[in-house]
């Protein structure tokens, strides 16, 4: 029997480098998310949204832009995900920017503490105020889910525990080594994470997922995805454009998402830094990501639907 599946979405650009992600739970709900979702079965809920965020320039803390919004979006997230594990259903979370995977985890370490996640994305995010000049916090969530030196008081402190997820709880998928600052291959090196490239997940999406969730502790799984670690190319629709030709096509991501949804200790799905207007010279992309959302949100005890 499918759980309950609950849809939150966490309308923001606070932690961006400019507007558009705040845009993504919007235009997914008008392209017939819900309803496509009602199709493989499950009871589907709209579990509503956090705060709308509009990204502008934090000129009084240019280093850490928009904090105190970062900080209400993640409480908003924890809340209604844990409100929707309350009631024993899954939960997909559209984002919004990568740091809603703490309002996810916040919930779900509170609900068990055993719980894991599996982090798809080019990057590490474990950068903090003092390892970029940039300031945008979207790239900077588990550090402060590890609690790193240097990261922002205020959001660590907003999180139940601390820190947040231990290294041997994250499993990072579709790295891509280069587009990582020094610090973050020295946390990453410090603390030991365990990590494979983008490269790996676009030639072997079903192995290279396999592997990743077998060294995931056997409590419940969030699974958050970046869609920067698709290849530009075929899909494109990250705030980010640097994965032009490199990493997994969306037909691959798609592998992946499902084996990891499928997971038995599977319970939450967050999806960030999807910027609609990245796919306005080619809307069939978003289609196609619903699609994909959709499939790998079936559920392992049904037949593959064609
Ligand atoms: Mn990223």
């Amino acid at each position: 029997m499918l759980r309950d599946l609950v849809v939150i979405g966490a309308p923001t650009s606070a932690g961006s480098y400019a507007p558009g992600q705040e845009a993504a739970v919007r235009v997914l709900r008008e392209l017939g998310l819900l309803d496509r979702l009602r199709t493989t079965g499950r009871r589907v809920r709209d579990g509503g949204d956090g705060p709308l965020q509009i990204w502008s320039p934090d000129r009084d803390e240019p280093r850490a832009q928009n904090l105190s919004a970062v900080v209400e979006s993640v409480t908003a997230v924890t809340d209604h995900v844990a409100a929707a594990l309350r009631d024993g259903a899954d939960v997909l979370v559209v984002g919004g920017n990568c740091t809603i995977a703490l309002g996810v985890m916040n919930a779900l370490t509170a609900y068990d503490p055993d719980a894991g996640l599996l982090y798809l994305d080019r990057h590490f995010d474990l950068n903090t105020p003092r390892s970029s000049t940039d300031g945008a916090l979207d790239w900077m969530g588990t550090a402060h889910a590890l609690d790193l030196p240097d990261t922002a008081e205020q959001l660590v402190s907003a999180l139940a525990r601390r820190p947040l997820l231990r290294p041997d709880r994250l499993r990072y998928l579709g790295v891509e080594l280069a587009a990582a600052t020094d610090w973050e291959r020295d946390q990453a090196a410090r603390l030991g994470l365990r990590w494979s490239s983008h490269t790996a997940l676009a030639e072997d999406p079903a192995g290279q997922t396999g592997q990743a969730l077998a060294e995931l502790p056997p409590g419940p799984l969030a699974v958050h995805v970046d869609v920067d670690v698709l290849d530009f190319t075929d899909a494109p629709l990250a705030e980010s454009t640097g994965g032009r030709n490199s990493g997994p096509s969306l037909d691959s991501l798609g592998i992946a998402l499902a084996a990891a949804c499928g997971d038995p200790r599977f319970r939450a799905l967050s999806i960030a830094e999807l910027n609609p207007a990245r796919a306005a010279g080619c809307p069939e992309v978003l289609h196609r990501f619903v699609e994909t959302i959709a499939h790998a949100l079936r559920g392992a005890d049904r037949p593959a639907e064609s």
